[in-house]
């Protein structure tokens, strides 16, 4: 069975989650304590050598690291059902509805970018969180003015059927909504992740539902 290495809080991991809940495809997860430094552990900088969540491994050839290329990997091995729609205008729409997410937003929010700004900057947490808020917001407002602009069918980012721009919505929001943001003047946005959060392929695959996500109360 494949093993996904992941950590509850990731929204890299949560991608991959969805993905493989999508295509039906059964796996273990493992957990790395990025938090605590677990992913600088010899024996996973083996399997991951950049020191990041999330890394698949099929067991058939070296790991699979880069969420999104794990996802690309997963619509090319296992075709249905699709993630990406049939014409190239379209998946070049949903591809960069997901690099907004995941490739421009996200990365100014992870464990290792936040250390640095207490480390190089004397930032508290308080500051952090102010960081945080902003790049993810950012990042959010824009695919709420690209959606509003595009006139596209269906309730989903990109047609009737969950895309790779959802599953990178979904993640980058859950992140948002665990630092108290709200999709307040967001209106397509709030459509989507309601989408999201009705499918149990991405609800199941939220943070707050993983083994050591803090419990509520
Ligand atoms: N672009 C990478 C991002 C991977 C990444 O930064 N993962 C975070 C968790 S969401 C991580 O493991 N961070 C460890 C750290 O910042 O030290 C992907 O999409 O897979």
């Amino acid at each position: 069975m494949m093993k996904l290495y992941g950590h509850w809080r990731s929204q890299a991991a949560m991608r991959v989650r969805i993905a493989l809940a999508l295509k039906g495809t059964a796996h273990e997860e493992v957990s790395i304590d990025i938090l605590g430094g677990g992913q600088f552990d010899p024996a996973y900088l083996a399997l991951n050598p950049e020191a990041v969540v999330p890394t698949l491994d099929d067991g058939a050839g070296p790991p699979l690291v880069q969420s999104l290329a794990i996802l690309e990997w997963l619509e090319e091995m296992h075709p249905m059902p699709p993630l990406l729609p049939p014409e190239a205008r379209g998946r070049a729409r949903v591809r960069a509805l997901a690099l907004i997410c995941a490739a421009d937003a996200h990365p100014l929010v992870v464990p290792s970018a936040r250390a640095r700004l207490a480390a190089q900057f004397g930032a508290d947490e308080a500051a952090i969180v102010a960081w945080s808020m902003h790049w993810m917001t950012r990042g959010l407002q824009a695919v709420e003015g690209h959606l509003a602009r595009d006139a596209v069918a269906g309730g989903w980012c990109h047609g009737d059927a969950p895309t790779i721009a959802d599953i990178c919505l979904y993640s980058l929001y859950a992140g948002y909504e665990q630092r108290g943001g709200r999709l307040d003047g967001m209106p397509n946005l709030a459509r989507v992740v309601a989408l999201c959060e009705a499918d149990p392929r991405f609800a199941a695959a939220h943070p707050l539902r993983q083994p050591g996500a803090p419990r509520p109360g």
